[in-house]
């Protein structure tokens, strides 16, 4: 065994059909698959140092030093890397997000992807991508997808150690490279996590049952829209996907709102956009109130100076789908 320093970035990935309900909430496994594109530029870089002066592992996010819930899920993936590694030596760790934290742009899925990648480097573990998925996924569920670039599925499994509950790439970046803009809504950390907000929605949403039926279909056609690259009929697919997503929310007790205004503002955009002016475009929101927009080269700048144009949207972003984790040296 040969323990090293080690760097791994990570990209966000976007979630074309959604993760939102678990079988088991300590090694987050999926009541249903979920597919997902992942995005370059926008992620973490996360640096892991075994230490064998440590007692515990210790990890700085942009510089601030975490405890809690977010220090008992990295243990979660430290503990099953030690395990791989035979070794009790523990790590220091420092992560660097170019995402917002928690403003629901999957900051977790970089995390957890990146430390995942950047540990098992460190502890001289090789393992396969598969491998690498599940490591990723004890420490948030979303970060399987983020293992790998492109059109990834995140299968559901039905194991109950979680081994069959793995991700795999659909699609590479260039085999549909669609464009992505992100408008960023709202500012600082969302109140209720995904986490926490999963589990309320599981226990109290009268329409939790059939949302979870409808991800089962989703996942089936969004294949058949990748398989003949058709933006159409993947904006009915994903966008209902999120819409009805958000109904299960609303409809929890107490109502989980992530979204605001200009969320909706944006919603209507992207239809109109599609609808009226014939451009290639649709969109998606995750657990907070950010909208991203995909759409094909020749249509973003006319998306994206019409969805930045919304009142309540603070910037947006352009980028593109690209590679999954990676080592960075001498990061
Ligand atoms: C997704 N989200 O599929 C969905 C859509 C948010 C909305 O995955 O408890 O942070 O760590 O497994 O992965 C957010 O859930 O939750 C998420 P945990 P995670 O991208």
């Amino acid at each position: 065994m040969s323990l090293t320093r080690a760097a791994a970035f990570a990209p966000v990935n976007i979630a074309l059909t959604k993760y939102w309900g678990k079988r088991d909430h300590e090694i987050n496994l999926p009541l249903a698959p979920s597919i997902s594109i992942t995005l370059s530029d926008l992620g973490t870089l996360t640096v892991v140092q075994p230490d064998a002066h440590l007692s515990a592992n210790r990890m700085l996010v942009n510089e601030e030093p975490i405890d809690g819930k977010g220090l008992v899920k990295v243990g979660r993936v430290m503990r099953a890397v030690r395990a791989l590694a035979g070794t009790d030596v523990r790590a220091g760790i420092r992560a660097v997000n170019t995402v917002p934290t928690a403003q629901g742009l999957a900051s977790s899925a970089s995390a957890f992807a990146a430390l995942a990648k950047a540990a098992v480097t460190a502890y001289g573990v090789d393992v396969d991508l598969a491998t690498l998925s599940g490591l990723a996924r004890t420490g948030s569920g979303s970060a399987c997808r983020s293992v790998h670039g492109g059109w990834v599925l995140w299968n559901e499994g039905e194991k109950a150690d979680g081994s069959d509950s793995i991700s795999e790439q659909l699609l590479t970046p260039e085999a549909w490279p669609l464009r992505v803009v992100v408008a960023h809504i709202g500012e600082g950390p969302k109140k209720i996590s995904s986490t926490e907000g999963m589990k309320q929605c599981e226990k109290t949403s009268p329409f939790f049952e059939a949302w979870i039926e409808t991800c089962h279909r989703d996942v089936e056609d969004c294949k058949v829209a990748m398989i003949n690259r058709d933006v159409q009929h993947l904006a009915q697919v994903v966008e209902g996907n999120a819409l009805a997503m958000h109904a299960t929310m609303m409809a929890t007790r107490p109502g989980l709102i992530y979204w605001q205004p200009a969320t909706l503002g944006v919603v209507h955009a992207v239809r109109n956009l599609r609808e009226t002016h014939g451009l290639s475009c649709l969109f998606t929101i995750d657990a907070g109130p950010s909208v991203v927009v995909l759409t094909e080269a020749a249509d973003l700048s006319r998306v994206s100076a019409a969805v930045g144009a919304i009142p309540g949207v603070t910037r947006i972003t352009q980028t593109r789908i690209g590679p999954g984790a990676h080592l960075v040296p001498n990061g």
